[in-house]
């Protein structure tokens, strides 16, 4: 071992990484490597810490959940989605859903309803959260010939009790037309604007909770043919109504089942987006079509994040309904 350090010369490496040096009286000693840093620079480093918790520190939470794309409540650990402060979309925190559903779905599939069995929708479609539209599934409706706004005007001022009606299934949402504080306003529109004349335009949507509406709309339709005849009867339909325009915004629901949407008059355009925490699954591509008279569209919609936009020169109305 002697032999060894006297064939070093002083401050020499040695393969520990320790450095050789001699003493006065000629014996070498080995110390490891020390960095040193100066005080300025620790105290500028915790300086900029400090100053970087204090400018970052309430904003870090908005900084990551602009990253991720969706709010993430901590303490309740689910994702929260919110009005946006102009009175339409709905408060709640979500679970985020399982990406393996939107990864291997790029389009949104069709048939004409001749092509579509009970079976085949039931294997591929009714519980799978992958969206379809049915074309020409309700031509023999008779909502198709009878149901429009005015039908629905008339029903709901036959009784001025109905209106009056509340209860926990019931639900009215304006969307951008802020001129509407409740569901008795839309029935109070002048006939210009119903015709779409003139003034602004305007959309709406609402639970039909009202029983003797909903009792003489159920006369109009019936199950769609693809839907197994064992689920669970409609029991309270929506109806979304509105002019040419924008319809809903990008939003995701929070309802019990996937529903089926029956376009009964008008053209309505449909955007499909991936819920935001499975960018990195499905990407955020959206996809789109356009559903007209006669026409179902089936959506998850706890699933989906969806838009609606009402083309063409007419007004839109729709009959919605849960499945089970
Ligand atoms: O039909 C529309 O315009 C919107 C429908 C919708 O948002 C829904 O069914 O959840």
């Amino acid at each position: 071992m002697s032999e060894l350090r006297k064939r070093k010369s002083s401050g020499e490496r040695e393969e520990n990484g320790g450095i050789n040096h001699t003493n006065k009286n000629g014996d070498f000693r080995t110390r490891s490597e020390i960095t040193v840093v100066s005080l300025p620079s620790v105290i500028s480093l915790l300086l900029g810490i400090c100053i970087g918790g204090i400018i970052v520190g309430p904003w870090w939470k908005d900084i990551l959940d602009t990253v991720r794309g969706y709010r993430w409540d901590y303490k309740n650990r689910c994702i929260m989605e919110s009005p946006n402060g102009d009175g339409y979309g709905v408060d709640f925190c979500r679970l985020p859903v399982d990406c393996n559903t939107c990864s291997g779905i790029r389009e949104i599939d069709e048939f004409h309803v001749n092509d579509l069995s009970i079976e085949l929708f039931a294997e591929k479609y009714a519980y799978s959260s992958r969206p379809l539209v049915v074309r020409n599934a309700t031509l023999h409706w008779k909502a198709m010939q009878d149901l429009d706004y005015y039908w629905l005007k008339n029903q709901y001022l036959s009784d001025p009790e109905i209106l009056d009606y509340n209860s926990d299934e019931c639900w009215f949402n304006r969307y951008k037309t802020m001129e509407f504080r409740n569901l008795a306003a839309v029935f109070k529109l002048p006939d210009y604007r119903v015709r779409q004349e003139a003034g602004k335009g305007w959309y709406v949507g609402w639970a039909v909770c009202h029983k003797p509406v909903a009792e003489q709309l159920f006369t109009m339709f019936e199950r769609p043919a693809f839907i197994h005849p064992e689920s669970t009867p409609p029991s309270k339909p929506w109806i979304f109504i509105g002019t040419p325009g924008p319809g809903a915004h990008s939003h995701i629901d929070n309802v019990d089942l996937s529903s089926w949407q029956a376009q009964i008059i008008g053209v309505k355009k449909w955007t499909l987006t991936p819920p935001p925490e499975c960018y990195w699954t499905c990407g955020n591509k959206q996809m789109e079509t356009t559903v007209y008279p006669g026409d179902i569209i089936v959506i998850n919609t706890n699933y989906w994040f969806h838009a609606t936009q009402i083309i063409g020169d007419q007004l839109s109305l729709v009959i919605t309904n849960e499945y089970d």
